[in-house]
């Protein structure tokens, strides 16, 4: 049970610094030296959330993903290994801005009473961090926090974002029939690597990749999984890792790591790959991959989260034809507004399948996903997964073949199913997952990229006095406010030939985003231009 004395003292070591905070898509994130006071109010409510749900382990994840080492942030997670429910973000933020110590302590009892929550009911925590300077201090005060409310409590220490995720799914199915692995770091190897191996099975070839794990905390983890896979003798692939210096935390995230090549389309400046050498970027906190190569001609060419989605429907629509399970296994992708328009033309005409659009932030397209059988979904940035359906997991776990060609693509599905994080997009099982692929079709760098053309695209930051006043709608595609706004950016866009156009307001900085495509690079760029000047 809370001892309301420690909670009190408890808030008084990490006091409230004055500021307004709120629970976002990223859970809160900020510079570090604010976060103290959100912890240990975060904290205070992965207790509550627990208890809520009568002791099941809820997760808490300190990362602040691709952001400068400065930064730092944390977000819950709920039993399944998702997302903290919607509902719940407006108590964190709740929380994070009681006054005072006092104030904290009566706002945790108001909410445990309006939730209709037995504060007699057990409440278990697990949490781990990235490799943050500051990640050590905040578990601190995470842990006043736990101790305050009564919380039982576990330190992960150092994992990926996915590899909390992965074990708070596995704490809340253990002994269950829907038992995910086991409850450990070294479960988490063991799945993946069992998994990898049997996908691996009946490929045409093998390939190698160098790994940018961003100077965080995917290095050191894919170093420990690659002792989990095949060798390139084994027929597994060769993993080069690079950018795993964490000894020195000011490198995170920079001049390397997915978002710095997203962003600036570029390789990171250390890197030394030759033409048509595959690579690939992980994020700070390993949930994002990018993959990219430079050409022959010496263009640096980007497969982003939208190339691999269409790389992973493609291969699941084939697995799904061969192994004789198509008409069992609907597939559809998800995508936001971001995704490059041809990627979303190529899934619909070339693959004949369903493309849902949905607001920008994981939990949305997370969600969506679920309303398939085997549901797709990235942001183009790099983050997804593949989403298998329960009736999806028993079709393919309990098919009859009826030839070895259709037994051998089983095997195959059935290893995907186990090497796919299911409860979020995973750096790590992405990588994987994308090798398997390539290995299967035979195909490399040049082959993936010229599955379609992208449309010329550009994304624009503006500030704007108010972005409260951008409203959007249509999964973001459409502005309802300010009035007459979209009026004139349809305008705009009739003008530009496959042009289409869309500005909202961030939901992680203070700015309006213009996104803008059309059929030449050119006319992206005049075209964002012109939108970003509708919104200024
Ligand atoms: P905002 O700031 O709402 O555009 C950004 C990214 C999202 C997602 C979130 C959460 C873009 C255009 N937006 O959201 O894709 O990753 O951060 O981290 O990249
Ligand atoms: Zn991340």
């Amino acid at each position: 049970i809370m001892d309301p004395k420690k909670l009190v003292e408890g808030s008084a070591k990490h006091p409230q610094p004055g500021k307004v905070f709120q629970y976002g898509t990223a859970g809160f994130r900020m510079k570090a030296n604010l976060l103290d006071s959100v912890v240990y109010r975060v904290g205070l409510l992965a207790a509550l959330r627990s208890r809520k749900l009568n002791g099941q382990t809820i997760g808490v994840m300190i990362t602040a993903s691709h952001n400068p080492p400065e930064d730092n942030g944390v977000k819950l997670v709920d039993p399944m290994g998702e997302m903290l429910e919607a509902s719940w973000e407006a108590y964190a933020t709740l929380l994070a801005n009681a006054a005072t110590d006092e104030a904290l302590l009566e706002l945790y009892k108001k909410l445990s009473s309006d939730l209709k929550i037995n504060g007699e009911a057990p409440a278990r925590v697990i949490f781990a961090r990235d490799t943050r300077a500051s990640g050590s201090r905040l578990v601190g005060c995470l842990i006043d926090a736990l101790e305050a409310a009564g919380a039982e409590h576990t330190d992960f220490k150092l994992l990926t974002t996915p590899q909390l995720h992965y074990l708070v799914r596995c704490v809340n199915t253990k002994g269950t029939q829907y038992e995910y692995g086991d409850v450990s770091e070294q479960g988490y190897y063991e799945k993946i690597g069992a998994a990898f191996k049997r996908a691996m099975k009946h490929r045409k070839s093998s390939g190698a990749v160098t790994v940018d794990c961003a100077n965080g905390v995917g290095g050191p983890k894919l170093k420990e999984l690659l002792k989990y896979l095949p060798t390139k003798a084994e027929g597994g692939v060769d993993i080069k890792v690079i950018n795993d210096d964490v000894v020195k935390p000011e490198n995170l995230n920079v001049q390397c790591g997915a978002d710095f090549v997203k962003t600036n389309q570029r390789a990171p400046p250390s890197s030394t790959t030759k033409p048509l050498e595959r690579c690939a970027s992980l994020d700070g906190d390993a949930d994002r991959v990018v993959y990219y190569f430079t050409s022959d001609e010496n263009i640096f060419r980007l497969l982003d989260g939208d190339r691999i989605a269409t790389l992973a429907a493609s291969f699941l629509g084939d697995l799904g034809r061969q192994s004789g399970l198509a008409e069992h296994l609907k597939i559809g992708v998800v995508q936001t507004a971001y995704a490059n328009g041809a990627s979303t033309q190529y899934v619909e005409s070339n693959l004949k399948l369903p493309v849902i659009c949905t607001p920008t932030g994981v939990k949305h397209l997370h969600h969506a996903a679920t309303r398939f059988d085997i549901g797709v979904y990235f942001e183009a940035n790099g983050h997804g997964t593949v989403l298998f359906s329960p009736a999806a997991l028993k079709a393919i776990a309990t098919h009859e073949p009826q030839s070895p060609a259709q037994q051998a693509a089983l095997e195959t599905l059935q290893a995907l199913t186990e090497l796919i994080n299911q409860t979020v997009g995973d750096a790590l099982s992405d990588l994987l997952l994308v090798e398997v692929i390539l290995a299967h079709k035979n195909w490399g760098m040049r082959e993936w990229l010229d599955t379609y053309v992208d449309l010329p695209n550009r994304l624009v930051r503006v500030e704007v006095r108010d972005r409260n006043m951008f409203v959007a709608v249509d999964a973001e595609r459409r502005l309802e406010s300010p009035p007459g706004a979209q009026a004139e950016i349809d305008k705009l866009v009739g003008k530009y030939k496959q042009g289409r156009s869309f500005a909202r307001a961030s939901g992680t900085e203070d700015a309006v985003r213009v996104y803008a495509e059309a059929a030449t690079r050119g006319e992206a760029d005049d075209l964002a231009g012109k939108v970003a000047n509708v919104v200024r």
